[in-house]
C-alpha cells in the first residue's frame, strides 16, 4: 500500500451526502470548506460526500447545488491538497471530477504519514461483512465492467437507476438489524493487521465515536466520522482533525 505523507494539521470529513435537497447541510459544508482552507494543511473527504453520485458527467451541465459544491471544493482545493474518497453512494467519482477540481483521488484504503503517526483511513462500507446483500451490491458496482456499461447510459436513465436503488437500498434497511449494518470486528481486525497501524478511520456506519480495542495484546483506535445532516430536524455534522498532538473530533455546534 503506497502511503501518502501529510505533515501538518489534517482534516477529515465524510458521508455529507449532498443532493438537491440539502441546502442547509450544503452551507454548513461550505463553512466547513472554508474553515479547512485557512486552517488546515490537508483535507480528506473518504466518501459519501455526494448522496448519490451517477459520473464525472454531471459536472459538465452542473445544476445550482452541485456548482455551488463544486465551486466552494474547488477553491479549498486551491490553497491545501484535498483528497476525494469514494462511499457507497459516490463510488463513481473519478478523474474528471478530482481535476476539475483540483484535487486528488484518495486511494483505497489509504495509509497516511501524519506528524501523529500512520493512519489507515477508507470509508468503511467494506467492513460492514455480515451484510452478504450489500456485499454482493458493492461487488457488482465495483466492477469495471459494470461501471463502463452503467456510464455509457444517458444520464436520465442513470438518475432513474439511482432512484430505484436509493428506494430499495431504503426497503432493505428497514428489515437489517443495527448490527449488520455496523462493521464486522473481525474484517476491522484483519485491516488493522494487513495495514500494520494503530489507528484506523473511516465514516459510513454514522455512528460517530472512538473505539479502543486491543488487538494481539496491542491498543488499536477505531474512529468512525460523523454523517452530516442540517435538513431534517436537529442539525448534526462534525469533522476529525489529525495533529502532532493527536486526534480531535469536532461538531457543527462547536463551530457556531
Ligand atoms: O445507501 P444506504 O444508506 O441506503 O444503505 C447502504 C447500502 N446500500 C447501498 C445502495 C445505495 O444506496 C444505492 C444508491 C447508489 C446511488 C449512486 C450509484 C449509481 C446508481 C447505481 C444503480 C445500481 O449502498 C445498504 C447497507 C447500508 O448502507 C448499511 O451498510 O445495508 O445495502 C443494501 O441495502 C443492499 C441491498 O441489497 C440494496 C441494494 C440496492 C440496489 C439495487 C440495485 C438494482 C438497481 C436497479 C436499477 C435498474
Ligand atoms: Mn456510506
Amino acid at each position: 500500500m503506497n502511503k501518502l505523507v501529510l505533515p501538518g494539521s489534517i482534516w477529515l470529513a465524510s458521508d455529507v451526502h449532498l443532493g438537491p435537497a440539502t441546502p442547509a447541510t450544503a452551507e454548513a459544508f461550505i463553512g466547513f470548506l472554508q474553515a479547512a482552507a485557512e486552517e488546515a494543511d490537508a483535507l480528506l473527504l473518504p466518501g459519501d460526500i455526494f448522496d448519490a453520485w451517477i459520473g464525472d458527467d454531471v459536472i459538465r451541465a452542473a445544476p445550482p447545488w452541485l456548482a455551488q459544491a463544486l465551486q466552494s471544493l474547488k477553491a479549498t482545493a486551491a490553497r491545501i491538497p484535498v483528497y476525494l474518497g469514494r462511499g457507497n453512494r459516490d463510488f463513481l467519482i473519478g478523474q474528471e471530477l478530482a481535476d476539475a477540481l483540483g484535487a486528488t483521488l484518495l486511494p483505497e484504503p489509504a495509509l497516511v504519514d501524519s506528524d501523529f503517526g500512520t493512519l489507515l483511513i477508507t470509508h468503511g462500507d467494506e467492513y460492514c461483512t455480515d451484510d452478504a446483500a450489500y456485499q454482493q451490491f458493492r461487488t457488482m458496482v465495483r466492477d469495471p465492467r459494470w461501471q463502463a456499461q452503467f456510464l455509457a447510459k444517458s444520464i436520465p436513465e442513470r438518475l432513474q437507476m439511482a432512484q430505484q436503488a436509493r428506494g430499495e437500498s431504503m426497503a432493505a434497511n428497514q428489515s437489517k438489524t443495527l448490527e449488520i449494518m455496523d462493521v464486522n470486528a473481525q474484517a476491522v481486525e484483519a485491516a488493522f493487521r494487513d495495514a500494520g497501524v494503530a489507528t484506523l478511520i473511516h465514516g459510513h456506519t454514522h455512528r460517530p465515536d472512538r473505539h479502543v480495542l486491543a488487538i494481539d495484546g496491542k491498543k488499536r483506535e477505531r474512529w468512525v466520522l460523523p454523517d452530516w445532516d442540517c435538513d431534517h430536524g436537529a442539525s448534526r455534522g462534525g469533522w476529525l482533525v489529525i495533529d502532532r498532538d493527536g486526534l480531535q473530533f469536532y461538531d457543527l455546534d462547536m463551530a457556531a
